[in-house]
C-alpha cells in the first residue's frame, strides 16, 4: 500500500495547527497516543495525544531556550533533574556542559523514549549513550517526593500541556517539592506554555512560581509548530532577581554549539513579556 501524505492537525480552541506528511508510526502506549509523521517542511514530527511535541526542524527553539539560560548562569550544575523530556533533546543540551556530571531523566512513558530513540535519533543524539545520563521511567511527582532536600542544582520541567496525567506537574505542591530538593542557589526551569493560546495557564505558572520562590523570570520565543507559535520558559530561584547571569567565557563555547540560543537572543527574549500578561502578573494598570 502506498504511504501517501496526510494532514495531521492539533486542535486547540477552535483553531488547528497542521503538518502534512507521511505516517511513520502510530502507537497507543499505557498513557497516550504516540504518532510520528515525516513532514514535508519540518522533518519528522512527534505528536502525543493530539498535541505537537517536537519536530526536527524546530526542536532547537524549544530545547535550547529551556536549558541554556539556567546552565550558563550557575556556578554549580553537576547534578540535574529533567522531568519529562523523553525525546532526549533537553538532556542533549545539558550534556554540552562538561561541568554536568549527572542527569536523572524521569519520563513517565517508556514508549516515548523507545520511539524517540528509534525514529527521532537526531534529537537525543549522543545523549542516549552518555554515561552521565540516567533514565528512570517513573511519575515525575512521585520521583520528586522521594528525593532528599537540597539534592539538585537545576530542575528542568519538560512536560506536555496540562492534561489528566500531567496536571500535577503544574501544581503548587509539585513546585514546593522542587524547591525543597533544589540547592539554595539552584534554578527551576520550566516550559510555561503560550501567553496567547494558553494564557490562563501561563499566568498561573508564573504566579505560582513567584509565590513559592523568591523570584522568577520569563522568556519568550517561537516554537513554530505549537499553538499560536509563541512560547515561554520560566526560571525560578531563591536568589536575587539577577540570578540569570551568564558566565561569558563558557557562553562563547556553548553559543558555537547552538542553532538558536545566544546571549543577545536571550537578553531580548527576557524583555518580551506582553503588557497584557505583565498587568495580570502584577495586577497593576500600565
Ligand atoms: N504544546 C506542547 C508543549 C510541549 C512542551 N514539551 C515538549 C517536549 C519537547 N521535549
Amino acid at each position: 500500500m502506498i504511504n501517501s501524505s496526510i494532514w495531521l492537525d492539533e486542535y486547540h480552541k477552535n483553531s488547528r495547527f497542521g503538518l502534512k506528511g507521511k505516517l511513520v508510526i502510530k502507537k497507543i502506549s499505557n498513557f497516550q497516543e504516540i504518532i510520528i509523521i515525516e513532514t514535508e517542511e519540518y522533518g519528522k514530527a512527534l505528536m502525543l495525544d493530539g498535541c505537537w511535541m517536537t519536530s526536527l526542524k524546530d526542536e532547537k527553539y524549544y530545547h535550547e531556550c529551556l536549558v541554556h539560560p539556567a546552565l550558563s548562569s550557575l556556578k554549580k550544575i553537576s547534578n540535574i533533574l529533567v522531568i519529562g523530556g523523553g525525546d532526549g533533546g533537553t538532556a542533549r543540551e545539558c550534556l554540552k556542559y562538561p561541568r554536568v556530571s549527572h542527569i536523572d531523566l524521569v519520563e513517565i512513558d517508556q514508549e516515548v523514549i523507545n520511539i524517540s530513540k528509534k525514529y527521532l535519533p537526531e534529537i537525543g543524539g549522543e545523549a542516549w549513550k552518555d554515561e552521565r545520563l540516567s533514565i528512570h521511567v517513573n511519575d515525575g511527582f512521585e520521583w520528586v517526593k522521594k528525593i532528599k532536600d537540597n539534592n539538585y542544582d537545576v530542575i528542568f520541567i519538560d512536560c506536555s500541556d496540562p492534561s489528566e496525567f500531567s496536571n500535577l506537574l503544574f501544581s503548587d505542591a509539585f513546585y514546593e517539592e522542587c524547591k525543597r530538593i533544589l540547592t539554595s542557589e539552584g534554578i527551576l526551569a520550566t516550559q510555561s506554555e503560550s501567553p496567547e493560546s494558553f494564557k490562563d495557564t501561563h499566568i498561573r505558572i508564573i504566579k505560582s512560581l513567584n509565590n513559592i520562590f523568591k523570584t522568577s523570570k520569563t522568556m519568550y520565543s517561537f516554537v513554530p509548530i505549537y499553538p499560536s507559535g509563541i512560547w515561554s520558559w520560566t526560571f525560578a530561584s531563591n536568589q536575587n532577581s539577577d540570578f540569570i547571569k551568564p558566565n561569558f567565557t563558557e557562553v562563547k563555547e556553548i553559543e558555537k554549539k547552538c542553532d538558536i540560543w545566544n546571549l543577545n537572543f536571550q537578553n531580548g527574549a527576557f524583555k518580551m513579556m506582553p503588557n497584557k500578561i505583565l498587568r495580570e502578573i502584577n495586577s497593576i494598570k500600565i
